[in-house]
């Protein structure tokens, strides 16, 4: 594999190492056929979908938090050999291809490049996959592929810049120091067309909440493409090419693609004619508290409760419905930590009679993008964000 070549060639300057004492004993090998609880390294308890790769979901109850915490954000890598351990003696940030020279980058090169903070949701593609009708394979996540998480990072301008991106260039691909287990699977490669890669808000990250990245997060360096889903978000990174082709090896094509057209949507059952990369998140909302099925006193005050957040043009306002859609109450909105971020919702309810209520909510974002009432199909399972319903029962 590694066809667009850097990794061979590089090699010398990368330090991988497999499992140390560094970050602890890992969970064995096992494949969830029910959901339960497994704590990784750095990691809180988190819900297991599989242990090799690591896919671990976010319980619910953490986004009543309006920062996720690094040990519960949740963790998908593609391919079973990943680092558990890095060397940042050896590290380095390899930047070459269509420019006019090649970078080596130790983690102090990329410290003294002007520094950017900013808090962004990270979300997988996959969120919100299991509840799709009809199923549709692949990893069965509820809303926990998800976080919002102050990034601190280079921009990834200011590096490019660095090395000086020549004429003729069309794409931006980059590398981890992850590899796939067997030579029939390909490397886990993503890329930006270089328009996007300049942008001012695309940042090679090296904390995450003021901290380190974790292990399992990409330690020690990401990407981070803030409004788009989290498959552009290289863990571990370690090599940028500049390309004067359009990059289209697995993971770009076939892999995590959409319907070319506006809702992203086909029939369900049935494939697109014309794909397109997927790229910016839907808006939507999730309902954190009460919880599905839960039990609630009449005429005792309860907070219903979420997140909601856009594909990088901030929320201009959530509405909350108590009677399953029939009428519907504007929530207040928590505390604005800029366009890239969720925000908290909060809508104070009293409910009169006993009996079963359906709670919804329906975020809409600054360019009017919302959410839709039927759940709209593609066949990978992407761009959830049909309007949460659950039901609780007033006694
Ligand atoms: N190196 C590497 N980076 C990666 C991936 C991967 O498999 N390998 N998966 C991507 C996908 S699809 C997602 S959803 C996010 C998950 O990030 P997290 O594990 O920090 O939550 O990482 C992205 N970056
Ligand atoms: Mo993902």
């Amino acid at each position: 594999m590694d066809k667009w070549l850097t990794r061979r060639f590089f090699l010398k300057t990368v330090g991988v190492f497999t499992a140390t004492a560094a970050i602890g004993s890992w969970p064995a090998n096992i494949f969830a056929d029910e959901k339960k609880l497994v704590r990784f390294p750095e990691k809180t308890d988190l819900i297991l979908l599989t242990s090799r790769p690591p896919q671990l979901e976010t319980p619910l109850h953490y986004f009543k938090e309006l920062l996720t915490p690094n040990e519960a954000l949740f963790v998908r890598w593609h391919l079973a050999n990943i680092p558990t351990s890095v060397d940042l003696s050896q590290w380095r940030l390899n930047i070459g291809g269509n420019t006019d020279r090649e970078l080596h980058m130790s983690m102090d090169d990329l410290k003294k490049l002007d520094k950017v903070s900013y808090t962004a949701v990270i979300q997988c593609s996959g969120n919100g996959r299991s509840f799709f009708e009809p199923s549709i394979p692949g990893g069965q996540w509820e809303n926990g592929a998800m976080g919002n998480v102050t990034w601190t990072g280079a921009r990834l301008k200011d590096i490019l810049n660095a090395a000086g991106i020549k004429a003729g260039s069309v794409d931006v691909a980059f590398n981890g120091l992850d590899s796939a287990p067997l030579p029939t699977l390909a490397d886990f490669v993503k890329s930006l067309p270089v328009d996007k890669a300049v942008e001012d808000d695309i940042i090679v990250a090296y904390e995450m909440n003021g901290a380190p990245l974790t292990m399992l997060n990409g330690f020690p360096a990401r990407l981070i493409v803030p409004g788009w889903y989290a498959t552009y978000w290289m863990k571990a990174l370690t090599d940028i090419k500049v390309l004067t082709q359009t990059f289209e090896e697995f993971w770009m094509k076939p892999a995590y693609r959409i319907p070319d057209n506006a809702c992203g949507c086909v029939e369900p059952g049935t494939a697109p004619k014309k794909t397109v990369p997927i790229n910016r998140m839907t808006t939507r909302s999730v309902i954190v508290t009460p919880t599905q099925g839960s039990g609630l006193k009449a005429k005792n005050p309860v907070e219903v409760m979420g997140v909601a957040f856009s594909g990088g043009y901030g929320i201009k306002d959530v509405v909350v419905s108590v009677d399953g859609g029939k009428t519907w109450n504007t929530a207040r909105l928590g505390r604005d930590l800029g366009k890239y971020s969720w925000v908290q919702w909060f809508h104070s309810w009293r409910p009169e009679k006993p009996g079963k209520y359906t709670v919804m909510a329906k975020a809409t974002n600054s360019i009017g993008e919302s959410q839709p009432f039927d759940s709209l199909w593609n066949p990978s399972g992407y761009l959830w964000n049909k309007i949460e319903k659950i039901e609780v029962n007033v006694i």
